[in-house]
Parts: C-alpha cells; sequence; structure tokens
C-alpha cells in the first residue's frame, strides 16, 4: 500500500462544509436525546431505529447504492470510475445508555460529508467510495461489543449473533426484525470485499488534549476481556445474623471491585479494570444479598499482561468464593486481542495531517472500534481528534468545531490518496 503523490494537498482536494457536517451531527445527535444533553440510542431499540433511519436517508439523498446486511450493518456506495472493492469509511451509530452525540456518530457523518464534499466538487474517484454504519458496536445491550463488524468481517457467526440475549431477554434476532433492519446482503469478508477502511472517532481520552495535539494517528486498539460473574450466596436477616454466618454475595461483588482496582494499579502501563454494571438481589437495605450479577472490563495493550489480569482474577474470585461459601459461575461476554493497524496506513494519517499542518502524534486506542475488527480483512486505519476533558461514554462528550474539521479534511484526503492507488 504504497503512498502515491499524484494529489496535491492544495490542488484536488474539495472542500468540506462545515456547518452541513456540524448541522447533521447535531440531527442525529437530537435522536434519542437526553433531557439536559447527550443521547441514548442503544443498539436495536426504537432510537436506534429513528438514527438508522435518518442516515439511510442521508445516503439515499446522495444517490449511493445502500445495502442492508444480515445483521443490520448498512453500507453506503459511490461508484467509482472503476469497479472493484471500495475505500470504506465508517463507524457506527448506536450509543451506550449516557452517551455523547460524537462517540461512533462523527465517523458515519465524516463519511457522508467526504462524498457530498467529491459530488459538490464533480470529482470522481477511481475506486468506490463507501461509508458504513455497523451494527451494535457499543456492545451495551448485546454483548459483544462490535458485534456487527465481527458478522460483517466472518469471525462472528450468524446465526450465533442473532441468537444473542441481552441484557433486558430480547434476543438480537427479535429486535432486528422488529426495528426493520434485518437485511437480506450476506454477511462475511468473501462477500463484502473492502480495498481498505480508515475510521475517524473521538479520542474518548485525555492525551490529545492534554498535549495540544489535533489528530491521532491511530497504532492500533488494546486488547478488550468482559467477563460476567454470577454469585449465589443466602439471603438472610441483616439484623440477626452474625458476621462469621454469611454467605453474602454482595460482600464479594464489593471485594471484586476492590481487587481489580488494585490490581490495575499493581500491573501499572496501560491496564485499565472496570466494574460497569451490578445488579444484587432482593435489593432490600435489611436483607442480606443472595445474588449478585456484575461485570468486569479488563483493558491492557500487552496482550500477556491481560491474560496474567485475568488470570490473577479468576483466582482471586476462586479463593474468595471457598472462604465466603458462596457459588461463583462466569462467562466471557467479549474478547480481543490487541491489534495493530497497518503501519502504512498510520504512515498515511501521520503525513498528511503534518502536511495539512496539524500537529499529529502516534497513540493506541483505549476503546474498542470497528476498526479493529475490519483489519482482519483489509488495511485499516483509524484518524483521532480530541475529546474535550478527555470524557466519553458521558453526556458531556464533546470535541471543538475546528478538531472536527481539522479530522475531516485528513480522512477525505487519506480516502482519496487510498482511491487512487495502483495496488
Ligand atoms: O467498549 C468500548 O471500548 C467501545 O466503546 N465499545
Ligand atoms: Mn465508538
Ligand atoms: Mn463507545
Amino acid at each position: 500500500m504504497k503512498r502515491t503523490d499524484d494529489f496535491s494537498v492544495t490542488a484536488a482536494v474539495p472542500p468540506i462544509n462545515p456547518e452541513r457536517l456540524h448541522g447533521r451531527l447535531q440531527a442525529l445527535g437530537g435522536i434519542g436525546a437526553l433531557e439536559g444533553g447527550g443521547v441514548c440510542r442503544l443498539a436495536l431499540t426504537d432510537a436506534d431505529r429513528a438514527g438508522r433511519d435518518l442516515v439511510l436517508d442521508w445516503m439515499q439523498q446522495l444517490g449511493l447504492e445502500v445495502r442492508i446486511d444480515a445483521i443490520g450493518n448498512v453500507v453506503g456506495t459511490r461508484a467509482g470510475s472503476e469497479g472493484g472493492a471500495p475505500v470504506m469509511m465508517g463507524s457506527h451509530i448506536d450509543t451506550v445508555r449516557t452517551g455523547g452525540i460524537y462517540d461512533g456518530n462523527l465517523g458515519v457523518i465524516a463519511g457522508l460529508e467526504v462524498l457530498q464534499a467529491l459530488d459538490d466538487a464533480g470529482v470522481r474517484t477511481r475506486r468506490p467510495l463507501a461509508v458504513a454504519f455497523f451494527t451494535n458496536e457499543e456492545g451495551a445491550r448485546f454483548a459483544p461489543d462490535m458485534m456487527g463488524s465481527l458478522v460483517f468481517q466472518g469471525d462472528l457467526a450468524l446465526d450465533q449473533a442473532l441468537a444473542t440475549r441481552g441484557i433486558d431477554g430480547s434476543t438480537v434476532g427479535e429486535e432486528l426484525e422488529r426495528i426493520g433492519y434485518a437485511g437480506d446482503a450476506p454477511v462475511g469478508a468473501a462477500a463484502n470485499p473492502v480495498h481498505a477502511y480508515v475510521e475517524l472517532h473521538i479520542e474518548q481520552g485525555p492525551v490529545l488534549e492534554a498535549e495540544g495535539i489535533t489528530i491521532g494517528a491511530v497504532e492500533g486498539v488494546q486488547g478488550i476481556s468482559w467477563t460476567e460473574f454470577t454469585v449465589t450466596g443466602t439471603s438472610n436477616h441483616a439484623g440477626t445474623t452474625p458476621i462469621r454466618l454469611r454467605h453474602d454475595a454482595g460482600l464479594v461483588a464489593g471485594c471484586v471491585i476492590r481487587f481489580v482496582r488494585d490490581l490495575a494499579l499493581e500491573l501499572g502501563g496501560d491496564q485499565v479494570a472496570t466494574v460497569g454494571s451490578l445488579e444484587l438481589r432482593p435489593n432490600l437495605v435489611n436483607v442480606i444479598p443472595n445474588h449478585a450479577l456484575f461485570t468486569v472490563d479488563l483493558r491492557n495493550t500487552d496482550g500477556d499482561r491481560l491474560r496474567e489480569s485475568e488470570q490473577r482474577l479468576f483466582a482471586y474470585v476462586r479463593e474468595l468464593a471457598s472462604a465466603e461459601g458462596v457459588e461463583v459461575s462466569h462467562r466471557s461476554l467479549a474478547r480481543f486481542e490487541p491489534v495493530r493497524f497497518h503501519p502504512g496506513m498510520v504512515d498515511r494519517v501521520e503525513h498528511i495531517a503534518h502536511e495539512l499542518g496539524h500537529s499529529v502524534r502516534r497513540l493506541p486506542s483505549g476503546a474498542g472500534h470497528d476498526a479493529q475488527i475490519l483489519a482482519r480483512m483489509c488495511p485499516t486505519g483509524m484518524i483521532f481528534v480530541p475529546s474535550a476533558g478527555g470524557i466519553s461514554h458521558n453526556v458531556r462528550e464533546f470535541t471543538r468545531p475546528e478538531e472536527i474539521i481539522a479530522g475531516v479534511n485528513v480522512l477525505l484526503r487519506v480516502v482519496l490518496e487510498l482511491a487512487q492507488t495502483d495496488d
């Protein structure tokens, strides 16, 4: 994937339309909008359907050839002067429960802006260009995350994904049918050749802002391990049961929360650990809980350290269960090894950002992205723009308009180059 210089930055790159871009970000952000800001569009809910309908409408207005596949991924393709596999942009438009308007959405809307800027300028690329939004990137309602792109690429079987039961008891297949996005386009890499994939995304962390840098040339994505634990103890009276006789599922959950924090601090480096969801039953002030259901999210850029953190967690839980006289079962919700993006793509992002006069640095992604799955099937790169205060998965998520414009211009230039390469 060699760099070709048949594009001078100034001469051939058409301008984008900032008002249109920001208008679409706000319009999509208005679907599933939360009181006081932010957005909730959990995958395959009515709000997700409404967001999908809006983006589909934009794709159709652009005259794209739109395909909806059997897991609900939506791909809009703009023809090139030649056929062949497209250069694809994209991300996701599902959000967490307290999401911002940029996570995922920016990458999809930026892709549409790139296509419309080319239309406005009458530029036809050699290769086709595509914009995709993948189903259920967040994995918050239905695990694993990156579900749609995993099925698109082929490493997750369609029927397994469709049978997945979510946190509210519904299945992906039922909800996909219910919202009318169970498409008929085939899934799997063989049916969906992609020449290269580029995803623009907010950093969702503090690095770029802290260093006053506008563009991140993302080197890869750290490893991710999600585990769900079910603890079964004995409910009993909170007032009459001596401590030595308790089998307290809530206590076990609390000990694990403390343990994973201490483990992350001890391992240091990029290790992080989070207990993000916790349910106790019967969840009453005067009853010792007999049931705890909680999740542990472990991540590290180093695959060996991630494995070490998993092994130490499971060993700790086994010991704790025996000491407290409770039963503990666990199941994996998601597991991804660290990913490194195609070096040529990282170089290209870094070089173009420089050429356009933006400050740029390389960095790994702490968050998971569809790009880490597309990287299994084609040369893939990511462009980061800063997150104000390093905040994301929070209604206060924000990125300055001028940083967004910088990111979209880098995306436009990267995609234009890739669409002209000979190989
Ligand atoms: O969890 C993640 O990193 C992503 O937002 N799904
Ligand atoms: Mn995202
Ligand atoms: Mn996210």
